[in-house]
């Protein structure tokens, strides 16, 4: 018997402007510090950029309708906040206006409800001119563009999310730099920290002054999921500072209105932490219509100097000393079959984060809002020498056989891995955890950030020579979950 989920449930796909975009100098868009970034030689994997990527400005329209075939509820994509405010101070621009008028419109038309992401990485360089998220001004000057997009797009928008993962944005941006802006230095990863999380509560409460105090609001953190190795005292140690660094510095102020002390104490010697200043706290927590949650693998960690030497490990995307105050944690290199970043498989991660959320935080909602995986070696092969789909047929009746354009890619590790993961989350909802949304990353194969376009996370292939979209295995395997709500099997 196929396992169903609750009746309303959204199947959703995500993907960020940066990303897929494109069009990176039309209408007036100014540069980003992605743009910056991506410039200096060596930064990029490929040397590449997201000055085409996608092209989802020019084919908007396409990308809807291939979300139409999937029968998706929801479209997660994000503001560029560089087409909308292009110069510092303003004004609006209204040909960036124009074009996400006209992506959720469309998006209307096809019954997908808009779940913009406010900020997912694309910081205007005029603001990194001025130190960027590691100014105090740069949370101000983003309630502001808040207000402005909320003006704009607050009749047809479901929900908000006003940052991705800023663990990125602090960490891998100003800490171990290897992300835009490229900055190494930890007291300017914790200003970026405290900026982001106001930003956030300045965020919400403009988003809710310009689109009424109903907008539903919402974050995406991609908290770590860390075990400690062993039972040990040292281990839980390591996890509980990992944890802490990771997780609790936007937790505790967002949901709690609070900085746990163990974080102040730990990071004494990076930061006096005098950028938090009064009322701050008070304007971070701002209550929440959902907890967006982004997942992808898990860490093993343990107290440094226990147990044998961890191997040397060389990896694609590994961040080793983005955070501050780790001295002492080890992450131990990850095992079982790993995806083409590197990462672990580690579905339970998933299954014990959204069900200790909820034990947590009862009666706030979860989402899933990011969730996938990248893998070498997928074959594009004639589609007529696919069997069609078996299994169940869509509510209105129609086959599950996708129409492909003649070609098809067989991705069997991101079907096994989306299959798992979406397991995962059914069993976290069976022990109470209170989900109400989940997901892909990505709708497309798109602009990897530092790796460029060297891996593909999409459940619909981009051929970046032509922009033709090839749908994948994963893709058909989406399609029958979202058009039946329940797990293919
Ligand atoms: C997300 O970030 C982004 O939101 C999205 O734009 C991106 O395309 C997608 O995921 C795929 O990368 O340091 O070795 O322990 C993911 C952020 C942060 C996930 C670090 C994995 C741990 C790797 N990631 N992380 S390691």
């Amino acid at each position: 018997m196929a396992h169903t989920f609750p009746q309303g449930f959204i199947w959703g796909v995500a993907t960020a402007a940066y990303q897929v975009e494109g069009a990176a100098d039309e209408d007036g868009r100014c540069p980003s510090i992605w743009d910056t970034y991506c410039a200096t030689p060596g930064n990029v994997l490929d040397g590449s950029s997201g000055a085409v990527a996608c092209d989802q400005y020019h084919r908007y329209a396409q990308d809807v309708a291939l979300m139409r075939e999937l029968g998706v509820g929801a479209y997660r994509f994000s503001v560029a906040w560089p087409r909308i405010v292009p110069r510092p101070g303003g004004p609006a621009n209204a040909a960036g206006l124009d074009y996400y008028d006209r992506l959720v419109d469309a998006l209307a038309e096809a019954g997908i409800r808009a779940m913009p992401t406010l900020y997912h990485w694309d910081l205007p360089q005029y603001l990194q001119d001025e130190g960027g998220w590691a100014n105090r001004d740069t949370a101000y000057r983003f309630a502001d563009y808040a207000a402005t997009v909320a003006e704009a797009l607050g009749d047809r928008v479901d929900t908000w999310i006003t940052l991705n993962e800023p663990w990125c944005s602090a960490y891998l941006g100003y800490g171990c730099g290897n992300h835009a802006p490229g900055i190494r230095d930890h007291a300017q990863s914790l200003a970026a920290v405290h900026h982001l999380n106001l930003a956030h509560g300045l965020g919400v409460q403009a988003v809710r002054a310009a689109a009424g105090e109903a907008a539903r609001c919402s974050v995406a953190l991609n908290l770590q999921v860390n075990r400690a190795a062993t039972g040990s005292d040292a281990d839980a140690w390591a996890k509980e500072r990992a944890d802490l660094i990771a997780n609790e510095v936007f937790l505790g102020p967002m949901l709690e209105g609070r900085y746990d002390a163990r974080i102040i104490e730990a990071t004494r010697g990076v930061a006096d932490w005098s950028f938090v200043r009064d009322g701050d706290l008070a304007a971070i927590r701002q209550p929440l219509d959902a907890l967006g949650v982004n997942y992808y693998s898990s860490n093993t960690v343990r107290r440094a100097g226990t147990g044998e030497p961890a191997a040397a490990v060389d990896l694609p995307d590994r961040h080793d000393g983005a955070m501050p105050a780790q001295q002492g944690v080890e992450v131990l290199p990850p095992s079982g079959e790993l995806t083409a970043m590197g990462w672990n498989q580690d579905p339970q991660g998933l299954t014990d984060l959204l069900t200790a959320l909820s034990q947590r935080f009862p009666g706030l909602e979860l989402m899933v809002t990011e969730n996938g995986s990248a893998w070498d070696g997928d074959t594009v092969v004639p589609d007529d020498a696919v069997a069609p789909v078996a299994g169940p047929v869509a509510a209105d009746g129609s086959p599950t056989v996708a129409v492909v354009g003649g070609r098809i890619v067989h991705d069997p590790r991101r079907v096994a891995y989306l299959d798992a993961h979406v397991r995962a989350l059914a069993a976290a909802m069976g022990r109470g955890a209170n989900v109400g949304a989940y997901f892909a990353w990505s709708l497309l194969d798109n602009f990897e950030w530092a790796l460029g376009y060297t891996e593909r996370f999409g459940i619909i292939r981009v051929d970046y020579g032509t922009q033709e979209r090839i749908w994948k295995d994963s893709a058909r395997y989406y399609r029958r979950l979202a058009r039946t709500n329940a797990i293919p099997g």
